[in-house]
């Protein structure tokens, strides 16, 4: 989580804020807004100094603030440099340097340091509020939690704002639209590790998601020997994960699917469900979930059944579902009083419309218990307010998405990572769902990608900027580097597709190369020399930084762990954009009646076949095969150059 804060060097940035203040504000130029992913609800320049943080701050953290949120505040100011942190326990009337103070509530230290910023504090659940005031010789930086929640939000957003030791005078106000915000990790195939989760949960911290769900399906334990218990180390990693997801303030959310072959109707079975759930809560896990996806419901596991609910079907289905997971959810209650309230997905999660197992399950179902749904479809093309709209009247309650993006362990996503920004899905939605769940990829560290736009939509979703948070996301994995954010977004913009189900992608592929190729494909059509020069000499530089760019996203400053889940992704890239090279280079002789054009165009040729043949890390994914690198635009281009400009001609033989 703390990369792009351990990249920082702490002495250079003393050196720059020193430069900064010992020139002045005139030198240093006026505040500008900064950018804060999730995009806060408001955030507004108050004008005048900022506040430098310099290399000795003093910290006030008001009575009964978590220990653990104090620390990452000592974090945040090590990395933005500054060296010596002193505590004390109220504000002098005078200030010689700058003030930070932490807390909760109405706690009155907290209170009186927002009154003395002229801001009043944001009082919704997980809201917090940063007012920043240079005062004195120093400033006053106030970051007050509604609740615990919300204090830890407001780190993460100083953080962002503590990059540059320099925080400007502001005002940011701020809360979640959506009360679920987070991953599910829901696919098929190779399971996260361990290592993985751990990562994935200090990522979700820095987006403000407040949500994991365990519910691999190749977890046997979870699905098909769902009965038995965990053997005592993979208990032992799941107590690490539970007091990690803790520390991140996120809800670790267990999943268990016993739908392949539970008896409804059999108490053995629900002692089952409860004597698992009862292992997972003993090592601190308080959070649970029933999933009833991807099983035939029409017909039953055991006799019991037909006797208990009448003959098999979708409608006796929804009430034998409804009436088992009632018992869990009271069950639950009894055993946790303070326990979240139990999850579920449906057999029928990919649409909205009015059925008999709907009706069923609607009509049964404990109220309190949370619905999970895809959208209209497996995976929806778009999500709109009235799609919402229907599965909330379908369901009997607000729904909680389950978004398959960017998973990628379905057939039509062979040899893909889905690194397109996170779009389609509708402003307002976060009046009628009750937060979003990504479905991610096999590749924990691509995925982040996509989840930062989940989770900066579920924060945000009428501030939502699909674009702008792809940036920062790549902004964020590349430490901070800007050569390497730009490589980070050549290289997503080749894994910018996003099939469906069916035949019709609801992303298309490459927008930015492909707009790029059209460029030079025009130019050499309209028959202007000069134009066909310099997109010859464009084209070079795109497949320049093409074939550039995986050296840079496997050195440097991008996190390790992203070159290590992408590699045959990259070393493909890199042989396409030497391919690209090559027939740029083939366009150019071409352009001068070069008779090695030819050569070129062959030796292009052979180094694409190459790339194309590039295959996926054998059982990283569920489907394997060989990876696509802007598929349908790169592979078309270099076997279409070649024709695009006449030969030299032949010497005619003498008559
Ligand atoms: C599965 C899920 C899988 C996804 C994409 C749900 C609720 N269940 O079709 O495990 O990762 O589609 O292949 C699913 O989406 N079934």
């Amino acid at each position: 989580m703390m990369r792009q804060i351990g990249n920082r060097s702490g002495r250079a940035m003393v050196a720059a804020v020193a430069l900064a203040v010992a020139a002045g504000p005139a030198a240093a130029g006026p505040a500008t807004l900064p950018a804060i992913v999730p995009t806060p609800v408001s955030m507004t320049l108050a004008g005048g100094n900022g506040v430098a943080l310099g290399d000795a701050v003093v910290l006030i953290a008001a009575p009964g603030t978590d220990p653990e949120t104090v620390a990452l505040v000592r974090s945040v100011l090590a990395a933005a440099g500054v060296t010596a942190v002193t505590t004390a326990s109220r504000l002098p009337g005078t200030l010689d340097r700058a003030y930070v103070i932490v807390g909760t509530g109405e706690g009155g230290i907290v209170r009186d340091a927002l009154a003395r910023s002229g801001a009043t504090p944001d009082t919704h659940p997980e809201g917090y509020t940063i007012a920043s005031r240079a005062a004195g010789r120093g400033g006053i930086v106030t970051l007050a939690g509604h609740d615990a929640d919300g204090l830890f939000h407001a780190v993460q957003t100083f953080r962002q704002l503590a990059r540059s030791g320099m925080i400007p005078a502001l005002t940011i106000r701020d809360h979640p639209a959506m009360p679920i915000r987070g991953t599910i990790e829901g696919f098929y195939g190779a399971p996260w590790s361990m290592a993985d989760r751990t990562r994935h949960l200090d990522f979700l911290a820095t987006v403000k998601a407040n949500t994991y769900v365990y519910s691999p399906k190749d977890d046997p334990y979870a699905r098909d020997r769902w009965r038995e218990a965990y053997p005592a180390a993979t208990l032992t990693a799941l107590a690490a994960l539970a007091t990690t997801a803790r520390r991140n303030h996120v809800d670790f959310v267990y999943a268990i699917s016993p739908g392949p072959s539970v008896c409804f109707s059999d108490p053995a079975d629900a002692r089952a469900l409860e004597r698992k759930f009862g292992a997972l809560r003993a090592i601190g896990i308080r959070s649970f979930y029933v999933a009833l996806d991807d099983i035939a419901y029409t017909k039953w596991n055991c006799a019991a059944d037909q006797a208990a609910f009448g003959p098999s079907g979708a409608e006796a289905a929804g009430t034998a579902q409804a009436r088992l997971l009632n018992g869990v959810q009271a069950d639950l209650t009894a055993k946790d009083p303070a326990a979240r309230p139990l999850i579920m997905v449906p057999t029928e999660y990919y649409d909205a419309k009015e059925t008999p197992y709907k009706a069923a399950l609607r009509k049964t179902l404990d109220p309190r218990i949370v619905v999970q749904w895809t959208g209209t479809d497996v995976v929806p093309p778009a999500i709109s307010v009235p799609d919402a709209q229907a599965a909330t009247k379908a369901f009997g309650r607000k729904t909680l998405l389950w978004d398959n993006y960017p998973v990628n362990d379905y057939a039509q996503t062979t040899g893909r990572l889905l690194m397109a920004p996170y779009a389609r899905r509708q402003a307002g939605l976060s009046a009628e769902l009750t937060g979003i769940l990504s479905n991610p990829m096999n590749q924990e560290v691509p995925s982040r990608v996509a989840v930062t736009g989940v989770a900066a939509f579920g924060w945000n979703d009428a501030g939502y900027d699909a674009d702008r948070t792809w940036i920062a996301a790549a902004r964020a994995l590349a430490g901070d580097d800007t050569r390497a954010t730009a490589a980070l977004l050549t290289f997503f913009d080749t894994q910018h597709m996003a099939p469906t189900f069916g035949s019709q992608p609801w992303q298309e592929q490459a927008p930015r190369l492909k707009a790029a190729l059209d460029r030079v494909r025009d130019a050499i059509a309209g028959g202007d020399p000069a134009a066909r020069r310099a997109s010859i000499a464009a084209l070079t530089r795109t497949a320049d930084d093409l074939a550039g760019a995986p050296d840079l996203i496997r050195s440097g400053t991008v996190d390790p762990g992203f070159a290590a889940q992408s590699q045959p992704w990259l070393d493909a890239m890199q042989l396409w954009g030497r391919a690209l090279q090559l027939t740029a280079a083939g366009l150019d002789a071409a352009e001068r009646g070069n008779a090695a054009a030819p050569r070129y165009f062959a030796d292009a040729g052979r180094l694409a076949a190459q790339a194309a043949a590039v295959r996926t890390i054998p059982g990283a994914t569920r489907f394997d095969g060989t990876v696509r690198i802007a598929d349908g635009v790169l592979d078309r281009f270099v076997a279409d150059a070649p024709g695009l400009i006449a030969p030299v001609a032949p010497i005619a033989p003498a008559g």
